[in-house]
């Protein structure tokens, strides 16, 4: 655990968040600004960076996309479709430093890039 970590801090419960899924290895809780009717933000309990630094823990990875699939399926988003995006670093528009998976959907979202 990093402590200067915000979701970090939410994985000890420092913090509160909604939580809507939760595995022995993951974490997945409410956007507090959500961008559409459904914005889930999955993440591993264990401090990776980025989706860079994730990639270098194959299991986590794994874990976390399963766990994403299963948040889409919970919140009845596999029909319509959603949208799984990883922000990363300041081009990517990233401003929490612990890896997160957005899930975003329930309307449509139009063009990929703004
Ligand atoms: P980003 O990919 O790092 O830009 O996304 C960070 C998200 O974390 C962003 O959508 C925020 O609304 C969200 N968030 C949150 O859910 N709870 C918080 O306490 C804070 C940010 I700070």
């Amino acid at each position: 655990m990093d402590n200067d970590c915000l979701f970090c801090r939410i994985v000890a419960g420092e913090i509160p968040a909604t939580v809507v899924h939760e595995t022995a290895t993951t974490l997945a809780f409410r956007d507090i600004d959500p961008k559409a009717p459904v914005h889930v933000l999955v993440i591993p309990k264990a401090h990776h960076r980025d989706v860079l630094a994730l990639a270098g823990d194959p299991a986590a990875a794994a874990d976390l996309l399963a766990a994403s699939a299963a948040v889409a399926q919970a919140e009845g988003l596999t029909g319509d479709g959603f949208r799984l995006i990883f922000n990363t670093g300041g081009h990517g528009g990233q401003e929490v430093f612990h890896v997160h998976a957005h899930v975003v959907g329930g309307r449509a979202l139009g063009p990929m890039v703004s």
